[in-house]
């Protein structure tokens, strides 16, 4: 039973522009600077992981048009619940940039997610979110908010009971969550095929009788409008959804990982063609009257963005060393106190900054 993917932008950025209608100029606009940003702010992260500089980092490159289309149709009240592969859709919610710097550095007050937004903060646990998202959609239905749960997780979480379990909750209970799939191939070293026997993640929704689609994940287009159209119908109709969005992951797992040990270089060429960026730059130029230099411009301006934020992140005080043994236990057990005591003597002696 495979799907059919839905496409709005091809890779050559032609479009039926008809299906378009309810974007102007601005949005679209809005959709290439976020994920210009996000490709920018990751290939700085990459560098400064490199040097020493962050922590571990998993890449978002290719997989920018999945990340910025699905945090544009949330409206207020609406929640997000990413995985870990999400920092452009956190950046379109308006997360600062230091932020997800401070999270990849290793910074505790990097995951903290202002009390304004209704966002989970990155969960690294594969798929256990996805739990939580369901949760907070059942909780909204009692309350009788009009809110939609997002949530999103890759292609290895479909993999996990915790996927199930919530998207036969999610459609027993008929609680408005929009399960997105980022369907990068890969789970680390485990292709697609080697996890699950069914051809498209998206076929998977018929156990739970509800409704699954299979999108283009690097058309920003056909991104947004479908993932638009199942939240108002989540928001209507208390209809849970599963939306497979096709993508490619271009890097490496994480900076742990190296990819060329296990994949084919010639895929990863031809995916290099359907760039989401690049397809859609080609759409703008052709339809919208942009330019090679407006468009270096804006890398320019972004690129200076990106710079203050990795400013504003290196020049963070470092945390007190003896936080790490906070909030744990209210009695401490003997042996955490003796490796605290050891920290207060070396932060003491100078030996620890
Ligand atoms: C429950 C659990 N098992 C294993 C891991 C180790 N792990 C981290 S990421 C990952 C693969 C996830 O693949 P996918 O869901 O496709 O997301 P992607 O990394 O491709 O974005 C695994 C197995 C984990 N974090 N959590
Ligand atoms: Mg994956």
């Amino acid at each position: 039973m495979k799907k059919q993917l839905i496409q709005i932008l091809d890779e050559h950025g032609n479009c039926d522009e008809q299906q378009i209608a309810d974007l102007n100029d601005q949005d679209i606009h809005k959709m290439y600077r976020m994920m210009v940003l996000t490709r920018l702010w990751n290939e700085k992260a990459l560098s400064l992981q490199r040097q020493g500089r962050l922590g571990t980092l998993a890449s978002v490159r290719g997989q920018e048009a999945a990340n910025i289309g699905m945090a544009l149709p949330l409206r207020e009240g609406d929640w997000f619940v990413p995985a870990f592969r999400e920092f452009g859709a956190l950046f379109t919610l308006d997360l600062p940039l230091t932020d997800q710097f401070l999270y990849w550095g290793g910074y505790e007050r990097g995951a903290r997610i202002p009390d304004d937004k209704r966002i989970l903060p990155t969960c690294i646990t594969v798929g256990a979110h996805l739990c939580h998202a369901v949760g907070i959609a059942i909780a909204a239905k009692l309350k009788g908010e009009k809110s939609v749960v997002v949530s999103s997780s890759g292609d290895g979480s479909t993999s996990q009971g915790d996927f199930h379990e919530s998207l036969n909750m999610a459609a027993v209970y008929k609680v408005p969550v929009v399960f997105i799939i980022q369907n990068n191939h890969w789970a680390i070293s485990t292709p697609f095929e080697k996890q699950t026997a069914t051809k498209t993640v998206a076929e998977k929704a018929a156990a739970y009788d509800i409704e699954g689609v299979r999108v283009d994940g690097n058309d920003v287009f056909a991104v947004y409008e479908t993932i638009k159209k199942y939240v108002e119908l989540a928001r209507k109709d208390f209809k849970p959804s599963l939306i497979e969005l096709v993508t490619y992951r271009m890097g490496d797992h994480t900076t742990a990982d190296d990819a060329t040990r296990y994949r084919d270089a010639a895929v990863v060429d031809e995916w290099l063609k359907k760039d989401p960026i690049e397809r859609l730059k080609k759409f703008l130029l052709k339809k919208r009257n942009w330019t090679e230099e407006e468009d270096e411009k804006l890398v320019k301006k972004l690129t200076a963005e990106v710079e203050e934020a990795v400013k504003q992140y290196e020049n963070t005080e470092t945390p007190d060393p003896s936080s790490m043994f906070a909030y744990m236990y209210h009695d401490m057990p003997w042996h955490l106190r003796e490796q605290l005591q050891e920290v207060e003597d070396l932060t003491k002696g100078g030996e620890i900054k």
